[in-house]
């Protein structure tokens, strides 16, 4: 439940933040689907540095929405400088399984933002079937988490950020 509320929370700063009104929308129906207890599983970091998340929503008719968010703080400034040195574009994402495959597939980027409150945002989303998420097949309970991949010109570096892992039985 703490992880599950800070979550929300910055779910929550995204959308008060952002400028633009579809990307409020979108926010706002996260924190909506979020809200319904069977609908969604969410886990957060909660780090000092840096929150990142990863939701997992059933669709319907064995359909997935997999969400993937960080907020890395730092200052808009510094955020702006890696945005723009990277062309716009300093962030990957995948989903991964504790163990055998590992990588299962990519989460392609939705929204980038930059502010004093929240650093360096982005959000990933992508809608997968049920056997995507499925690595220990069958009945057996699946455990995956969501990696985030930062081009940070700042240090010259790739770095890495891992959310908590969902344990399922997809
Ligand atoms: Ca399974
Ligand atoms: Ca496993």
């Amino acid at each position: 439940m703490i992880n599950r509320a800070i979550g929300l929370r910055g779910r929550a700063r995204h959308a008060l933040l952002r400028a633009f009104a579809i990307v409020m929308a979108s926010a706002f129906a996260v924190v909506l689907l979020a809200a319904q207890p069977a609908a969604a599983e969410q886990r957060c970091t909660g780090a000092a540095t840096s929150n990142v998340c990863l939701t997992i929503d059933s669709v319907g008719s064995g359909i997935y929405r997999v969400t993937i968010g960080i907020d890395f703080y730092m200052s808009k400034l510094e955020a702006d400088g890696i945005i723009n040195a990277t062309n716009g574009a300093p962030f990957s994402a995948s989903v991964f399984a504790d163990d055998t495959t590992g990588w299962l597939f990519s989460v392609p980027v939705v929204t980038i933002g930059s502010s004093d409150e929240f650093g360096l945002g982005a959000d990933f989303v992508i809608t997968v079937p049920r056997v995507w998420l499925d690595e220990d097949l069958g009945t057996q309970v699946d455990e995956v988490f969501g990696r985030i991949r930062l081009n940070d010109t700042r240090m010259g570096l790739i770095r890495s950020f891992n959310t908590p892992q969902i344990a399922q039985a997809f």
